[in-house]
Order: C-alpha cells, then sequence, then structure tokens
C-alpha cells in the first residue's frame, strides 16, 4: 500500500537546525553554550585538514626551536604557579600569529564550518579576528594554567569575545588537557591577580584558593575536535607529565560591533574580517597604515 505523506511528516524531516536558523550548532550545542559558557564541537575539521595542520605544526615548532627555544618559553611566573607545577621545572613553548607563518593556519582560520559554528555561537554574521596562537606542553614537563577568564589580557565593551581552541592532540587531564567551571561567563569580570615576569610580561588568574584547579571540570577532547568558549569562562589547564607533547591551537575571535576598552595585546591580522563587514572600519588616507 502506498503511503500518503502527511504534512507532520515532512515538517519533522525538516532538521532540527534548519527550524532554529543554526548552520552548524544543533539546538543542544546552542543551549550548552548559553548555559555552560562553551561547547565542543567535533567534524568542524577533515581528518585530512587536521593531519595537515598537525604536520605544519611541528614542522613550525621543530623549525622556530632550533632558531631560539628560549624565545618560545611562555610558562607563567609566580608562587601560585610554582604550587601548582608541584615545584617541577615545567615549560610551554607558544607561537603566535601562526597565519603570518604558514597558509595551512590561514586555511584554518578561514574554514567554513567553523565559521558557520561562530555565527550560530556569537548571533552575528560580522566576525573579526584578534588574534591566533599554539601552546605545545612538551611531554613530562608541561606547565598548567591557574585558573583564568581571559577577559584582562584583552578587555572588550561587548564581551563578545571567544576563543576557539583546536586540539592537535587527543587530551585529557593526564596530558596538560583544560578544565572549566561550566557557567561562570555568567559571573562577569572577577577579580584577578596579576603577576609580572622579568620580561614585563603579564599575567591574570583568579583566586586559586576560591577557585582551585582540583574543582574543575576536565574538558577531554579527541585529536581534531574543537571547544569554543566565552573570553568570561573560568578555564585552566593541567600539567603534562605524559610520555606526549599537547598540542593545541587556538584562534581568538570577536563581534564587529564589539570594541576594546583598552589599547592592548595589538598583533598581526587583528580585525581581519573572517566573515561578514565590519562597517566601522574608517576608510581613510590618514588611517590607511593603522
Ligand atoms: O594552553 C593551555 O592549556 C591553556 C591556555 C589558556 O588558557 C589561555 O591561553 O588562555
Amino acid at each position: 500500500m502506498i503511503k500518503r505523506v502527511q504534512f507532520n511528516d515532512i515538517v519533522e524531516n525538516i532538521s532540527s537546525s534548519t527550524m532554529s536558523g543554526l548552520k552548524f550548532l544543533s539546538s543542544a550545542q546552542k543551549e550548552c553554550w548559553r548555559e555552560n559558557g562553551y561547547v565542543k564541537l567535533t567534524n568542524v575539521f577533515t581528518p585530512e585538514e587536521i593531519l595537515e595542520m598537525s604536520m605544519e605544526y611541528d614542522e613550525l615548532f621543530e623549525r622556530k626551536g632550533r632558531e631560539n627555544i628560549e624565545g618560545l618559553e611562555a610558562v607563567w611566573a609566580g608562587n601560585d604557579m610554582k604550587k601548582l607545577s608541584e615545584n617541577r621545572d615545567v615549560t610551554v613553548k607558544s607561537i603566535h600569529g601562526l597565519q603570518m607563518h604558514s597558509a595551512v593556519f590561514t586555511r584554518i582560520i578561514m574554514n567554513s564550518n567553523l565559521l558557520d559554528a561562530l555565527e550560530d555561537i556569537m548571533d552575528t554574521k560580522d566576525i573579526l579576528l584578534h588574534h591566533t596562537k599554539a601552546h605545545l606542553k612538551p611531554p613530562e614537563k608541561g606547565a598548567p594554567y591557574l585558573i583564568h577568564q581571559d577577559y584582562p589580557y584583552f578587555p572588550h565593551k561587548k564581551h563578545t569575545m571567544c576563543a576557539v581552541f583546536i586540539h592537535v592532540d587527543d587530551i585529557t587531564s593526564e596530558n596538560g588537557g583544560l578544565c572549566v567551571y561550566p557557567g561562570s561567563h555568567k559571573l562577569g569580570l572577577l577579580p584577578s591577580r596579576m603577576k609580572i615576569n622579568e620580561e614585563n610580561e603579564k599575567f591574570y588568574y583568579v583566586d586559586p584558593d576560591r577557585y582551585p584547579i582540583s574543582a574543575a571540570v576536565p574538558v577531554n577532547a579527541k585529536k581534531g575536535e574543537v571547544i569554543i568558549f566565552s573570553y568570561l569562562l573560568l578555564h585552566g589547564s593541567y600539567l603534562n607529565l605524559s610520555n606526549n607533547p599537547r598540542r593545541m591551537f587556538l584562534i581568538q575571535v570577536r563581534g564587529a560591533d564589539d570594541e576594546p576598552t583598552e589599547d592592548t595585546h595589538k598583533s598581526p591580522c587583528q580585525n581581519l574580517v573572517l566573515r561578514g563587514r565590519n562597517i566601522s572600519r574608517i576608510a581613510t588616507m590618514a588611517t590607511r597604515f593603522e
């Protein structure tokens, strides 16, 4: 017997994301973002894209490490860090502005699945690059990160800023993975402690007695998976005492209608329009080199 197709069947067959107007996220993922201040996404990148990024990442770190390994050091300073590191001699190597080194990273930041996901999360089509960086925690002595908000590093008016944390390896609490305080983005701006190292760089983090890393929730992720989180979310990461490096690539983005409240954290390609438009961009000859 031929079944007649009912209107309800058709409606049910329209995917939930089409119904909700979302381009990449499910409604549940969008709700997770709203409630928790972060969301984990799979299938943003293909296995081929992740393999290409992984190989380029290693080539870049090996080459720059041979040139000037001390220049890559990014470990935080201070007694709270020493305590969290259990007095071990820890290290983390960092390279910023990876799109200035290789087109592989330029393609990653322009990935259309990623920008669809960001459009869903940020509720805007107009998305600007803030900066990119990679943190490599070497085996056995990979440094942890104290719990912090990213806000004090680059404060903005509307708090649209979010981080795209791309896992280049399978990552858990055993090998230096990320941990978060879910929902803490709703607490707004929290008081931070500030430490300055010998190079005059500032590190901001919240009171480790009030927000210990032991009370945070580990966010385990497989190679290629992406965590997107608000710059107000309390987060940190664990020591890497495993036998393998922990590699991540991070992209920080903001809405084009937001603006910095401090003249700080300038970086190459900042304000590059990743999607949509930046209508506040000035177009005069006098400002053409800014
Ligand atoms: O590399 C990590 O594990 C954490 C980095 C981080 O939290 C940050 O850069 O804000």
